[in-house]
């Protein structure tokens, strides 16, 4: 734990004075802290002998991360990258039970790290880029209340997503032009991906996104379409009844939060929210145009027998353009063969392969944050099959985070 004292004192210190921070000591703020290594533990017996404390022992954080308390005591420390949870799952229609999906990733990410992290397909570590990356624990949710529950998972995010960031946007690497920020309001924010909950969150989620990206292009994995209008999704009896994990994006296009789109033909090119593997059945087709209205463009789960991985990510690619982009994941987008424990199953998914292979796809996008959600360990395997799904996708979507810096150089788009 020595380390993560005299940084958190170097962080204080900096804040304190106003100092430009320094970076120098990159190499030794890899999130390895107090497990570098299995077989390289900090604690010795007396007998000079070494304890593993490492993959399986010791506190989890994710991916063994550094645990800081990013929204009580250690309000100021700095960081790049952020994982916080947001155990919510009180928005669910059918099995509940994601409010353990914080916990449950974490427990299927101890072994992420166990040989160094390095993603082979991608040619790089992100644990090693040089950006600084904790876990925050989770964002405090009553399971009573849930507008009262929303609140605080948007007051939570909003807490990470406007903090300094640790490293500088630094330079383009091509043009070693200095990089300016994505945002609307200038700063360069940390990026955070939250460990869900069930799909609701994204509502309150994409509002702190807002506040600092304005309305924002979502890449969307999931069985289901999730715009559905709250009187065609259980959102009858009031108001809080309409906000639930199957109309979030209806109220997140409602709100403007995200582009909006047109069903009216030829339009089409003004959806930019690309939603892969949606296969779930329907109220009715006009469930689609609600869908369209709201500015999503569908890839269904099976297009991939025709097209492959490479056409779904094409497809991805051409919706989204080059605009900065927030992934939200749900875990069943995921076949239940291989992702069992979600709240609503639906058979006919891609494998871990192919949504691993897809998610490498996005490698070059500006992705703001993400978030996987709808896991429910409950229903799990006992061999944890779903939550080393959801840890192992989050570790491509980590890799891609480090390799592109969430800047753009000057007078470019
Ligand atoms: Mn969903």
């Amino acid at each position: 734990m020595k380390y993560l004292l005299s940084s958190v004192y170097l962080a204080t210190f900096l804040a304190v004075s106003g100092a430009e921070h320094e970076h120098d000591h990159h190499a030794d703020q890899m999130p390895l802290d107090y497990v570098k290594y299995p077989l390289e533990p900090l604690y010795h017996t007396s007998a000079g002998e070494v304890t593993a404390d490492a993959i399986f022992s010791g506190i989890t954080t994710f991916a063994k991360l550094p645990w800081v308390q990013c929204l009580t005591k250690e309000k100021g420390e700095l960081f790049d990258i952020a994982f916080i949870g947001a155990p919510f799952d009180t928005g669910t229609s059918y099995r509940p039970g994601a409010r353990f999906g914080p916990a449950g990733i974490r427990t299927g990410s101890r072994r992420l790290t166990l040989y160094g992290g390095y993603n082979v397909p991608l040619e790089s570590n992100p644990f090693q880029s040089g950006l600084k990356i904790v876990d925050c624990g989770d964002i405090p949710v009553t399971p009573y209340d849930n507008k009262v529950a929303i609140k605080q998972i948007e007051e939570g995010h909003k807490a990470l997503l406007h903090r300094e960031t640790y490293s500088p946007l630094g330079n383009d690497s091509v043009t070693g032009q200095t990089l300016m920020p994505l945002s609307i309001d200038g700063k360069h924010h940390p990026r955070v991906i939250t460990l869900g909950g069930d799909h609701t969150i994204v509502l309150p989620l994409l509002r702190s996104i807002y506040s600092a990206y304005g309305p924002i292009s979502v890449i969307h994995f999931d069985s289901h379409l999730d715009t559905w209008k709250p009187s065609v999704f259980g959102g009858a009896p009031s108001d809080v009844a309409a906000i639930n994990h199957g109309t979030y994006f209806y109220w997140a296009s409602q709100e403007g939060l995200i582009k909006n789109g047109s069903s009216i033909a030829s339009a089409s090119c003004l959806n930019t929210h690309p939603h892969g593997a949606i296969r779930t059945t329907l109220s009715g087709l006009e469930d689609y145009d609600n869908d369209d209205d709201a500015g999503f463009k569908r890839i269904e789960a099976r297009e991939i027998d025709v097209i492959g991985t490479d056409g779904i990510i094409k497809k991805i690619r051409e919706t989204v353009g080059d605009a900065p982009v927030y992934l939200s994941i749900d875990i069943d987008s995921i076949d239940p063969a291989f992702a069992p424990a979600t709240g609503t199953p639906e058979t006919g998914g891609w494998s871990t392969r192919e949504i691993r292979t897809i998610l490498r796809g996005l490698d070059g996008l500006h992705l703001v944050g993400a978030d996987i959600v709808e896991v429910a360990p409950a229903y799990d395997t006992n061999a944890e099959l779903t939550t080393i799904a959801a840890a192992d996708v989050l570790f491509e979507v980590l890799t891609v985070m480090t390799k592109t810096p969430l800047g753009k150089v000057q007078g470019s788009q």
